[in-house]
């Protein structure tokens, strides 16, 4: 060999970083490698959990070099950050989106694949951070998918509870709570910061002083301190380098052992200050719409929200920016009133410890924050006896009470001699036992306050806010709720990707109105026949995964009829129950009847406590049991209850859905999410006029829409009336057989006790009106069926409502929020080649 021949050679291979590099052969070593250095294990002795952490970690790197760019660029630039401040985030497994969002699914495959695994499997060892309950958390989720995926700077602040949402097993056809060790085995996607810890104060007194300056002051010498450290989760957008940052706070006691305590001999009491402040985030309240009156709950809001304040200042002060501009750099969403305490605390943070003056403070408060309202049940609407709030938070009390005195002088001045008024807009619940409306304070302290779909916003208005719209209607926006196509089409549905990808290429991925271009296609017989096929396919892989884990046989031709969810009698799964019965009925009393065939699959968490729901998940199992079994159905009806409900075992359902079942009282669902889900994977709504729906209505166009039930003005209307329940069941003999059905023991063995609880409800209150919306939607699910005979015509609608759903993704949200709330702008990021960033 000539040297010139050498160095041809040496020009002609390039070696990649073993940490950056995307190649499936630099990835193959990489996984290689992480599983010797970083597991501890040779591939004799590796399991798949060992394979999946390899390859995570192995992401991971790629993640932090386009992270580590991120952060320095942000440093550099000087750029206004939005800080989402959320209780809850239901991210879903992390490795699989972030294969997605990072382009490199294939080489992984192959990488993983020349070393004898199989993806699927390892990509199913991953347990998801379950840390919300519902909507609320997987809304924060994909609002940081899209602010990533927009180059929008951006921190999602929460908590890093040890157990998230339990897990549910059905035992006997009962709900069950399994605790949630999602941190068992790991986690691979955390950083800890430990050196970015900060103290957070609880309980304790006040105590006035005069500054130097001669000016008046308060300290706060709490009773207890309790440290919070933020554990850092990169969070990767579509095809663009920005990766932005969860930082999620765990609390711990600031010594593992008070000293002093010891050495007087108390050991356990010493221990117990451990084992106290490690409470706090211990584990998420499962209540998806928010409980009264818990202190730990208090606790945990305030912890995390003081942890991420003082945060922000410190990377605010950092940057070397003077704390009068930081509603300049910084704009703070408040994700429901759980976090609302923060307009208080920022105050504290400002004039306590940064001491400037009130109304300085004010202003630099109210620019900074801007709240969403999730829900209008007044039930949710969080408050705090004031007992108890003063007692753990005495500074911002005092605090509020002054935010108080200040905005009512505001007030008097314009609704001159209305008490009525003022004790309706004041942060003080009077009467009885006194109480803070969080829901006030956030209005108050906020620059926008948004609902989550354009009903909503409207009922905000006239209903729970509406003193606080009469006083600022401009702060009021709405700003309709809209999901990732990313993990909810992309990563869940890729035969359907692939499909549409081919006829209107990739472009739909970051700019989902491009799916319009599916509009003609779906008037080509060919296309839709395709369409079929894969709706075909779909179906048949949930089957098999319901076979395998249920043994339970199902008809991939039949309708598969979905409703997934919280179980809430709001939403109302027993209406869905009782068109089962209605159907068996109808064959029992007909046995040659042609009904089409239909699945009904069921799945979603009912709280712990809330005894209703839980009676309705042994509802739809009993209902299961009987009916499924009965062979004079012949396999017509088959009724699926899947447990454990989560992002994961959710991503199976949507694709496979016929029908998505959107059918909760109107006025009741401020949004919802999963509609959009559905939609947007080809299903067809049966729905009320509530929430997003009716947007989803408009969009899809009426005639692609199965609507029934009463508008939330009829059941205004109808309440105002004197709703009685038992007169729909009386004149209304499918119904009245329905409901005596349940009552008789049919579905419990003869137990006529079992669901009395739920009959009693239904005949005597009927708090969702559901009877008397029973017959509307018998009559929809009948055009439902009638309609699924002509398949043709079904696929046709099916693409259409999928050609329409482009507003409903959450860049779309986000868009919406940057140019209406936020006014932030998208910042690139370049990436430095990794061995010039490490010299
Ligand atoms: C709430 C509401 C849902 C809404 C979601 C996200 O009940 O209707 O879609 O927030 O805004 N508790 C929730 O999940």
């Amino acid at each position: 060999l000539s040297p010139e021949h050498i160095t041809e050679i040496y020009d002609s291979f390039h070696i990649e970083d073993d940490r950056t590099g995307l190649s499936s052969e630099t990835l193959q070593r990489a996984i290689a490698d992480n599983l010797y250095y970083i597991q501890g294990k040779f591939p004799e002795i590796a399991t798949l959990y060992d394979y999946y952490m390899a390859v995570a970690y192995t992401v991971r790197d790629r993640l932090l070099h386009r992270w580590i760019n991120t952060v320095k660029t942000y440093r550099e630039q000087d750029v206004k950050v939005v800080c989402y401040l959320s209780a809850e985030y239901l991210p879903g497994p992390h490795l699989e989106n972030n294969l997605v969002n990072l382009g490199i699914y294939d080489q992984v495959q192959q990488a993983v694949e020349s070393s004898g695994l199989d993806l699927r499997s390892i990509l199913a060892q991953e347990e998801e951070p379950g840390l919300g309950n519902g909507g609320l958390g997987r809304l924060a989720a994909c609002y940081m998918d899209s602010l990533a995926t927009l180059e929008i700077p951006a921190i999602g602040y929460g908590i890093r509870y040890e157990y998230g949402i339990f897990d549910q097993e059905i035992r006997e056809g009962w709900q069950v709570e399994i605790t949630d060790k999602w941190l068992r085995l790991g986690n691979p996607w955390e950083i800890p910061r430990p050196e970015n810890a900060v103290e957070v104060k609880f309980g304790g007194y006040t105590e006035p002083y005069t500054d130097d300056q001669g000016d008046y002051r308060v300290r706060w010498i709490p009773h207890q301190v309790v440290n919070g450290i933020p554990y850092d989760t990169p969070i990767s957008g579509y095809r663009v380098n920005t990766t932005s940052t969860m930082r999620l706070w765990k609390a711990e006691a600031p010594e593992s052992f008070d000293f002093q305590a010891f050495n007087v001999g108390d050991y356990y009491g010493a221990v117990d200050a451990k084992i106290i402040s490690e409470n706090l985030t211990k584990v998420l309240y499962p209540n998806d719409e928010p409980i009264q009156g818990k202190q730990l709950r208090l606790e945990q809001q305030y912890f995390f929200v003081s942890c991420s304040l003082q945060n922000l200042l410190k990377i605010h002060l950092l940057r070397g920016d003077p704390i009068e501009t930081f509603h300049e750099k910084f704009v703070i969403q408040l994700n429901d009133t759980h976090p609302a305490i923060g307009v208080a605390e920022l105050m504290r943070l400002l004039v306590d410890e940064y001491l400037l003056h009130w109304q300085k403070a004010w202003d630099i408060t109210q620019q900074a924050f801007a709240y969403t309202n999730h829900t209008l049940l007044p039930e949710a609407l969080e408050t705090w006896p004031l007992n108890l709030f003063g007692s753990l938070l005495p500074r911002h009390l005092e605090i509020i009470y002054e935010i108080n005195q200040r905005f009512l002088d505001q007030v008097r001045l314009k609704y001159l001699g209305n008490p009525d008024k003022l004790a309706r807009l004041s942060l003080i619940e009077e009467g009885g036992s006194k109480r803070i409306r969080m829901a006030h304070l956030a209005c108050v302290g906020s620059h926008a306050i948004n609902g989550v779909a354009a009903l909503h916003t409207e009922l905000l208005k006239e209903g729970v806010l509406k003193d606080f719209y009469d006083l600022w209607p401009h702060k009021f926006t709405n700003i309709t709720n809209g999901v990732t196509p990313r993990r909810w089409m992309v990563l869940i549905n890729p035969r359907l990707t692939q499909l549409i990808t081919r006829e209107i290429g990739e472009t739909w991925i970051t700019q989902l109105e491009d799916f319009k271009r599916l509009e003609s296609l779906a008037e080509d017989p060919a296309f839709r026949q395709e369409w079929r096929r894969v709706k075909r396919a779909v179906k048949q892989d949930l089957a098999d995964y319901i076979q395998a884990h249920q043994g339970l046989t199902l008809n991939p031709d039949s309708i598969f009829d979905i409703q997934a969810k919280r179980i809430h009698e709001y939403k109302r799964q027993h209406l869905n129950v009782l068109h089962i019965i209605t159907l068996y009925n109808r064959i029992k009393h007909n046995p040659r009847l042609a009904v089409p065939p239909r699945t009904f699959i069921f799945g979603g968490k009912a709280a712990p406590g809330y005894q209703m729901a839980k009676l309705i998940i042994k509802l739809i199992t009993s209902v299961g049991e009987v009916v499924n079994h009965d062979p004079d159905i012949c396999d017509l009806i088959k009724v699926v209850f899947l447990p454990d409900f989560n992002v994961t075992n959710s991503q199976r359902i949507y694709p496979a859905a016929d029908l998505s079942e959107q059918i909760s009282t109107a006025g009741k669902e401020a949004s919802g999410t999963g509609n959009m889900k559905f939609s947007m994977n080809g299903a067809l709504t049966i729905g009320t006029l509530d929430g997003a729906n009716i947007e989803i209505r408009e969009a899809v166009e009426a005639d692609n829409f199965f609507l029934f039930g009463h508008t939330s003005e009829d059941i205004v209307d109808l309440k105002a009336q004197g709703y009685v329940p038992k007169t729909f069941y009386n004149t209304n003999p499918a119904l009245k057989e329905a409901i005596d059905l349940i009552a008789s023991g049919y579905f419990s063995h003869g137990n006529r006790a079992l669901f009395q609880p739920l009959v009693d409800q239904l005949l005597q209150a009927d708090p969702y009106c559901l009877l008397a919306d029973y017959q509307s939607y018998i009559d929809c699910q009948d055009q439902v069926g009638q309609a699924f005979q002509d398949q043709d015509t079904w696929t046709k609608t099916a693409i259409l409502n999928v050609a329409r759903i482009g507003r409903f993704s959450s860049d779309r949200a986000i868009r919406e929020y940057c140019r209406e709330i936020w006014w932030v702008n998208p910042v690139s990021i370049h990436l430095e080649e990794y061995q010039q960033a490490k010299a």
